[in-house]
C-alpha cells in the first residue's frame, strides 16, 4: 500500500492492487473470528455464508470499510479507501466461547492431583511452561481438548499458564494449579500480559 502510494497528489484517486506479499501476506486476515467485530464490516458481510473452498471477489466501500480515517497500521490504508478482496475459504474452526483459552472435548481427567502428576514430567512438584505446553499439545493431538483458534497454539498455552501462575514464580503448585480438569480455563489477568 505505501508503494502503491508513492507519488500520489492531493485528490488523486489511485486504484492501488496489492499482491498478497505486499499486503496481508500468506496468512490472509486469518486470527480473528467473525462476529465479534473483530473484522470491519464489509469483511464480516463479505464472508458470510462463504463454503470450505470457495473464491469470493468482495468490493467494501469506505462507509463498511476502514472509513474516512482509513488505517495507519501495517498494512496502511488511505481514507476513503475502496477495498477490493479476494477471499479464499481454506477452513473453518468453530470458535470457543467468548473469554476460553481452551475446552475439553472428550471429558476432562477426572482427578486434578492425578492430571498435575503427569504434567509434571521431571517430578519437581511444580509444572513449567514447557510441562504445560507439552501436554496440552498432546491433548490437541489425541482430540481430547481443542484450544482457541486464531492463535498460535504456543501463545494460547502461555496466557493459560499465566492466568494460574498466581505468584508470578513461573511454575504452576498444586494449588495454583486451576485446569481443573473438569473446568475450562478461562482468560484471567494474564489478558494484558500478552
Ligand atoms: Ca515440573
Ligand atoms: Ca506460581
Amino acid at each position: 500500500m505505501e508503494l502503491g502510494l508513492l507519488g500520489a497528489c492531493m485528490g488523486e484517486r489511485r486504484v492501488i492492487t496489492l499482491p498478497p506479499h505486499l499486503a496481508y501476506g500468506e496468512p490472509g486476515i486469518g486470527g480473528n473470528t467473525l462476529g465479534r467485530g473483530e473484522l470491519v464490516l464489509g469483511v464480516e458481510r463479505g464472508l458470510m455464508g462463504m463454503c470450505v473452498g470457495e473464491v469470493r471477489k468482495v468490493v467494501i466501500p469506505p462507509h463498511i470499510g476502514y472509513g474516512e480515517q482509513g488505517r495507519e497500521e501495517d498494512p496502511m490504508i488511505p481514507g476513503s479507501a475502496v477495498l477490493l478482496f479476494t477471499f479464499r475459504l481454506h477452513r473453518v474452526e468453530e470458535s470457543l466461547p467468548e473469554g476460553y483459552l481452551f475446552m475439553w472435548t472428550n471429558g476432562a481427567p477426572a482427578d486434578a492431583g492425578e492430571a498435575f502428576k503427569l504434567i509434571d514430567e521431571d517430578q519437581d512438584h511444580r509444572v513449567s511452561l514447557p510441562e504445560l505446553t507439552s501436554y496440552m499439545l498432546d491433548q490437541v493431538e489425541r482430540g481430547r481438548a481443542r484450544l482457541r483458534p486464531g492463535m498460535p497454539a504456543d501463545d494460547v498455552i502461555r496466557k493459560m499458564f499465566r492466568s494460574q501462575d498466581y505468584n508470578d514464580d513461573r511454575h504452576l503448585s498444586i494449588d495454583e494449579f486451576t485446569l481443573k480438569m473438569s473446568d475450562d480455563v478461562r482468560m484471567s489477568h494474564a489478558d494484558d500480559e500478552l
